[in-house]
């Protein structure tokens, strides 16, 4: 009798942990990526905002050259943190650090500039 009561009761403390393990599961944050990786390069991106998507959380940049890494043209860059929608309008010039690794690029710190 005592026994089955013990079992019923951890069989309960079981559930109820694996319900509050499921809850914190469901309420984490899909993990954002990091702002900057070891090993990653820097450059300084200058150039205007063309248009971005939110959606991607992209700006399409129409940039100078980067010197060592690429030469002046229009293309798109991932922001991490930040959201494309709160930073400076579509024409604005701006500048950004790019980082770049062997198999990604994406920009932060974008400010505008004169
Ligand atoms: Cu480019």
């Amino acid at each position: 009798m005592d026994a089955i009561r013990i079992i019923a009761g951890m069989k309960r403390a079981l559930a109820a942990a694996m319900l509050l393990l499921a809850a914190l599961a469901c309420g984490e944050q899909p993990k954002e990526k990091p702002l900057t990786v070891p090993g990653e390069k820097l450059y300084t991106l200058k150039g205007k905002i063309v248009s971005r998507s939110a959606t991607d959380n992209t700006l399409q940049i129409d940039h100078e050259a980067i010197p060592g890494f690429m030469e002046a043209m229009t293309m798109d860059y991932t922001v991490r943190g930040a959201k494309v929608a709160q930073l400076p309008p579509d024409g604005a010039r701006i500048s950004a650090r790019l980082h770049a690794t062997d198999n990604a690029y994406w920009i932060t710190d974008v400010a505008r500039v004169p």
